[in-house]
């Protein structure tokens, strides 16, 4: 028996660059961090010179003893980690959790059941498929990974924008991502998943089939990551302080609602501005118009069956309709910092969803207990070690005392002889917790069953919910779906593939299954739709107004324009969070005197993705630049805000946009009414009533 702790006791302290109580990067400081004005080497030696390698005469050679430039260069040659195997492509903002105190009845996890708690949070938006540098606007999942640095520990959300995931067993994931990622021989095509390999696997692994239809839906193409729901994905099990049991979803409400790109938006995108959902994120948070998610949970008796309405809730292909059980709000997320260094921060961050505080536990879901597994793993290659937990982005914000020791990048400068448990020699510490403090205490449950590689027969359905989706969107939402079946499903080569797919949106909705086969030229197979609701919670359109703060309107301007009129507009757009940017012929300045506008873009860098809506200034240029024409014909095209004040609507008239088509706002001057309808048209996200035409057009 090790002797029982003396009151003096204190545990062998655990050195870190900022010790126990660090506050994260933004507010602590690192007396490692760069310091001083002289530049020196890695050791602190001050140098003259690091422009010139030491050579024998101007002409050289190099000499060998040059270790400053060995020493500049070998740290240069090894500034790469591994990308991560998936999601590698991302963005990371800092932030704050704030608990309502809702939660207090389901949960003793202080991070959700205090009411008024503040938690600070770094969360990572990131694509799936893609490499580090690919574009931020092809179509795939989205990862929305929350670090919450509670005073219990950190617990980690590593959810997605959709709620559901293409397999249900954790051993599938390698063929998953396989399938997905660039054909092995010739690593193409880059974060897409319209190819072969992919249309392969998903339709002959047909428990993919929800998950697909959200990514060939408007969700797969977000507008931004301010603008997009997030999803826990899995059930977890909340345990309050009596150890009672509920099972739980966890949702994030983007304030904003959700929205997102036209197809065509996201293409030019990827092209014109690879960075976009980077830079709006980024942008964003500069301009102070901080994204805000609330917290939900929907809540589910903890029974035997591990089911709700008939629903398996351990079965990761499948949601639980709103309609059956309510988004509960139990808190707010607000993202107000920037990370001060990408590599630092973003790209090392390494969540785990192994990370759960006490009152936040696992379920059975097969799919999570291999990701339990599988994120510590990933960090062992890409972070280089097993104390990753003491990079700063990963370091706990409450007190650490683990009598782990040594390894690869060990940053603790560890004190005592006694890193093990029981010990007198340390006089015992660092000492268990009693329940009511610790985590990973599960509460009892009995386990049994037959060893084997099975699955629960529920896990057979995996075509009623794929039904559900679609036939709970509305009709311009199925219509993009069937665009994006038409268009993925014409990437392909094989025609095997193509009629294997057919087969599958059989089974999802006659109507999507005729109009892809009729764009694919094939003969659509006969209707084979299995029973199923709807839940017109899915819904992306909605008829309330959303918050238009971080949206951007370009005005087209030019050396004769009406800078007052700008001016206005401005006035009232700020007033909202939203800003406005001017664009004209050349850079520079528009006006002189007290009355001058300073040029935002150019015709040459401005193009319509960059802005929610357009308009065009009285006294904008008449002479027809074809520049001007595109972006103002594109924004159309894309159902955005269209506007004109003065003789601007004779620009409009250029691009073939007339004052009565839906979504075109005209006045005389830039006064209070144009700037209203602006706003009041910005807030619907686009003018969908203008479908009709552009369908039928070719604008
Ligand atoms: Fe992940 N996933 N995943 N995943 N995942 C990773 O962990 C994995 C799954 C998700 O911004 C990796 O640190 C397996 C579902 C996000 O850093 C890796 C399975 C969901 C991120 C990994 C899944 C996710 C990852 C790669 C099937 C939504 C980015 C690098 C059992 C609920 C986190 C890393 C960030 C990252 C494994 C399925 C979300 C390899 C084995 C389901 C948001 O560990």
């Amino acid at each position: 028996m090790p002797p029982a702790r003396r009151p003096d006791q204190k545990a062998p302290g655990t050195f870190s660059p900022t010790g126990v109580g660090y506050e994260g990067p933004r507010t602590g400081r690192d007396p490692r961090e760069q310091s001083g004005d002289a530049l020196t080497t890695p050791n602190g030696v001050r140098i003259p010179d690091s422009d010139h390698s030491l050579k024998a005469g101007p002409r050289g050679p190099v000499l060998l003893e040059d270790f400053h430039l060995r020493e500049k260069i070998m740290h240069f040659d090894h500034e790469r980690i591994p990308e991560r195997v998936v999601h590698a492509r991302g963005a990371g903002a800092h932030g704050v959790f704030t608990a309502t105190g809702a939660a207090a009845k389901v949960t003793r996890a202080a991070v959700l059941a205090e009411k008024g708690l503040q938690t600070p949070v770094f969360v990572r938006f990131s694509t799936v498929l893609g490499s580090r540098g690919s574009a931020d606007t092809v179509r795939d999942t989205r990862g929305f990974a929350t670090k919450f640095y509670t005073k219990e520990g950190t617990w980690d959300l590593v959810g997605n924008n959709m709620p559901v995931f293409f397999i249900q067993d954790a051993i599938k994931f390698p063929d998953i991502i396989h399938a997905g990622k660039p054909h092995p021989d010739v690593e193409i095509p880059q974060a897409q998943s319209a190819h072969d390999t992919f249309w392969d696997f998903v339709t002959l692994h047909t428990e993919a089939t929800h998950h697909t239809i959200w990514n060939m839906s408007d969700r797969g193409i977000p507008r931004s990551y301010r603008t997009m729901e997030g999803f826990g994905v899995h059930t977890f099990r909340l345990v309050d302080a009596d150890r009672n049991t509920v099972l739980v979803k966890f949702h994030w409400k983007p304030r904003l609602g959700v929205h997102s790109l036209t197809w065509e938006e996201a293409q030019i995108a990827a092209g014109v501005d690879p960075d976009f959902h980077r830079r709006d994120l980024y942008e964003a948070i500069e301009a102070g118009a901080f994204p805000e998610w609330d917290l939900g949970i929907q809540v589910f008796p903890d029974t035997p069956e591990e089911t709700f309405e008939g629903i398996d809730l351990l079965d990761p292909t499948k949601i639980v309709p709103e309609e059956l059980a309510p988004v509960q709000v139990i808190g707010t997320l607000v993202l107000n910092g920037n990370p001060t260094n990408f590599f630092a921060e973003t790209e090392q961050v390494a969540f785990h969803t192994g990370h759960l505080v006490p009152g936040i536990e696992s379920t059975n879901d097969p799919l999570l207990q291999g990701r339990n597994f599988s994120y510590l793993d990933t960090q062992l290659t890409r972070l280089g070690g097993p104390n990753f937990t003491q990079i700063p982005i990963n370091r706990p914000h409450a007190p650490v005392n683990d009598n782990t020791r040594d390894g690869f990048h060990q940053h603790a400068v560890h004190t005592g002889q006694a890193p093990y448990t029981p010990n007198s020699v340390d006089d015992g510490a660092p000492f268990p917790s009693e329940w009511a403090d610790a985590g990973y205490v599960n509460v009892p449950r009995a386990v049994s069953g037959e060893v084997g590689r099975t699955a629960p027969a529920s896990f057979d359905d995996h075509f009623s919910q794929a039904a559900l989706f679609y036939a709970s969107l509305t009709s311009i939402e199925q219509q993009h779906i069937a665009d994006a079946y038409t268009f993925e499903l014409g990437k392909c080569y094989e025609q095997a593939i193509k009629e294997r797919a057919l087969t599958v949106l059989a089974r999802i909705d006659a109507q999507l299954c005729t109009t892809v086969a009729a764009g694919l030229g094939l003969p659509a197979p006969a209707p084979e739709v299995p029973a199923h609701g709807e839940s017109p919670a899915l819904r992306q359109i909605k008829p309330t107004p959303f918050p238009i703060a971080g949206r951007k309107v370009g005005v087209v301007a030019g050396p004769g324009a009406d800078l007052a009129g700008i001016g206005t507009l401005r006035t009232a757009l700020e007033a909202q969070g939203a800003q406005l940017l001017v664009i004209a012929p050349h850079g520079g300045q528009l006006g002189s005197g007290r009355t001058v506008e300073i040029v935002d873009r150019t015709f040459a860098t401005g193009r319509s993705i960059e802005f929610d809506a357009l308009v065009v200034a009285d006294g904008a240029p008449k002479d027809g630049d074809f520049r001007a024409i595109v972006m103002l014909q594109e924004a159309f095209r894309h159902l955005k805000a269209i506007g004109a004040w003065g003789d601007g609507v004779e620009v409009l008239a250029d691009a073939g946009i007339e004052p009565d088509y839906p979504g075109v706002l005209t006045g005389r001057n830039a006064n209070a009414k144009l700037a209203a309808g602006l706003v009041a048209a910005l807030g619907t996200h686009r003018a969908w009533d203008r479908t009709p035409l552009i369908a039928a057009s070719m604008i």
